[in-house]
């Protein structure tokens, strides 16, 4: 079960998204190797809008090269494969849009059960990354406000009281600001269930003072595709943070 294997310790975990329709066979190939190589825990997959006909095939053929788990990160209830080792059961429950509170969620569910995939519902908090993002708009929703710490400590605590095994702070693909150090350590203090937090990193440094302020799962999709060595740098200065957390 990937959800034990989450909580199986407080080591810090990293998780690289991969975006399907941004790679071809070969460029996926190196990505997974690299992966591989940088003990990276989980690939995430999914995005905010697919138009290439590639999610499943994609799955396929990161299975097929390693045995890193897949969850799919679903931008909406299209993206569900039963290749995949688990899908976070996301409700975005920093917006008030009904469709991505419960409504994707009704359509997705008979899909999930029949397949057997394994869903661990995620309560999804979007926080403003200093610009507009994909998710904002494809779910038109707004973001926490960046600074509003509070507001991001009630969702999640209500998240948890609803029964959500993870939360997940989102500044959003591309995002300019990561989620702040401050939020992240204020929310983490005031839950019990594992934090993943994501949108915007781009240097070991921020990598390492995400870790240290109490993520569970750090995400990284963007950068790499301009930047592949960053992945061994943020491996290593979670290893890093690690320790310090020991
Ligand atoms: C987005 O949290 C992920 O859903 C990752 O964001 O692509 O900015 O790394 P980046």
């Amino acid at each position: 079960m990937v959800y034990t294997k989450i909580v199986s310790s407080s080591h810090p975990k990293l998780a690289v998204l991969i975006d399907p329709d941004k790679q071809n066979p070969e460029s996926l190939l190196a990505l997974v190797n690299l992966a591989t190589n940088c003990k990276v825990d989980f690939f995430f997959i999914g995005g905010s809008l697919l138009l290439e006909k590639n999610f499943e095939a994609t799955i396929e053929n990161i299975k097929a090269s390693c045995s890193i788990p897949v969850i799919i990160f679903p931008g909406n209830n299209y993206q569900l494969s039963s290749r995949a080792d688990a899908v976070l059961f996301l409700s975005l429950i920093s917006g008030r849009n009904p469709e991505y509170l419960i409504g994707q969620q009704v359509v997705a569910a008979p899909t999930i059960k029949r397949m057997g995939l394994e869903a661990i519902p995620t309560g999804y908090i979007l926080i403003d990354g200093g610009r507009d993002s994909s998710t904002s708009y494809i779910t038109q929703t707004m973001p926490i406000p960046h600074d509003k710490t509070d507001l991001a400590v009630a969702t999640a605590q209500a998240g948890e009281l609803l029964g959500m095994k993870l939360i997940y702070l989102e500044a959003g693909s591309g995002a300019k600001n990561s989620v702040s150090a401050e939020m992240i350590k204020t929310v983490k203090q005031n839950i019990s269930v594992p934090l993943i937090v994501g949108g915007g990193i781009r240097t070991s440094e921020q990598a390492e003072e995400i870790c240290k302020a109490g993520a569970d799962i750090l995400v990284v999709g963007n950068a790499l595709e301009e930047t592949p060595g960053l992945l061994m740098e943020i491996s290593l200065a979670l290893h890093g943070a690690n320790k310090e957390k020991r």
